[in-house]
């Protein structure tokens, strides 16, 4: 770990501050500290490049090109949210790498339920709190003739990000968990009880011993069976949503009364 000693008001990350809350054998045992990175996914991929061992994460303080799907930018203020990429080596074929944004979110969820924050998780790679997004998902994988190389899991969350560090586009849809608990939250607690959830659902799922996290999932849907706009190759069409597979699709009604299955690739969702 690089140790850095920052002349900032925040509190630094810290593995000291990590571990004694951190369970996991595998996933967080590696750990990359940085005060400043491009993007923490893209500093990742180097690693697994060089052959990290799974599980290594990689933190940093601010992230200068941190990225969404899509090219999207994703805003990173220093010293204030949880800007981590995972590298994880599942043995899966590639019609499975998004149960890991699925498992992702449920150990979001219930990161977050164990702070006293319900939120909701809203397909594809989104964590809502009110509405309003507090968290996004951004898992790239490296295939090689069909099979799962590995995967990047990077995760945003707004941890103490205040509402002032938005920008006027993100102001009225974006919120941190400090904004809706009112209290500054210890970034390194959330960040090991998530790591826990998450090695807990990993597990389940290359293991196949348990749909727990599916479970979750639905019941915590943020779109489950209710009307959306669906967005494609600009047209918007006008769906319900009924059901999602463990694939990362979903199945929606459109006002035909057709029902079809759409991938997250394929289309923008809007509410
Ligand atoms: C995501 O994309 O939500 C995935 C975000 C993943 C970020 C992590 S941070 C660590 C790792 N390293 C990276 O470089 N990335 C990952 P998407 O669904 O495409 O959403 C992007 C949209 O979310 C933007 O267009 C904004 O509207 C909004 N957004 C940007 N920054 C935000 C923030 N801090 N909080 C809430 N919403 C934000």
């Amino acid at each position: 770990m690089k140790t850095t000693s920052l002349n900032n008001d925040f509190k630094e990350i810290s593995l000291n501050k990590i571990l004694p809350h951190l369970k996991t054998t595998t996933i967080g045992r590696h750990f990359k500290y940085f005060t400043t990175l491009d993007s923490t996914n893209t500093y990742c991929k180097l690693l697994a490049e060089k052959n990290c061992p799974e599980g290594t994460i990689v933190i940093s303080e601010e992230q200068t090109k941190g990225r969404g799907t899509k090219g999207r930018i994703w805003s990173s203020p220093k010293g204030s949210g949880l800007w981590i990429s995972i590298l994880l080596k599942p043995k899966i074929t590639t019609t499975d790498i998004s149960k890991i944004t699925l498992i992702t979110s449920c150990a979001l969820y219930e990161t977050f339920k164990k702070l006293g924050i319900n939120s909701q998780i809203k397909w594809p790679n989104d964590m809502l709190i009110n509405n309003k997004k507090v968290c996004g998902i951004l898992t790239e994988a490296n295939i090689k003739e069909n099979v799962v190389n590995y995967i990047i899991l990077g995760v945003g969350i707004n941890v103490n990000v205040s509402y002032d560090d938005f920008n006027d586009d993100l102001k009225p849809k974006a919120t941190s968990l400090k904004i809706e608990a009112n209290k500054e939250i210890d970034r390194c607690y959330v960040l090991a009880i998530f790591l826990n959830y998450l090695e807990k659902f990993y597990n389940q799922m290359i293991n196949n011993s348990s749909l727990e996290y599916f479970k979750i999932y639905k019941e915590n849907s943020y779109i489950l069976n209710k009307t959306v706009n669906i967005v494609k190759n600009n047209t918007v069409e006008v769906v319900q949503v009924l059901d999602f597979d463990l694939n990362g699709f979903i199945l929606v009604k459109d006002l035909n009364g057709i029902i079809k299955k759409i991938s997250s690739a394929e289309i923008s969702l809007r509410i």
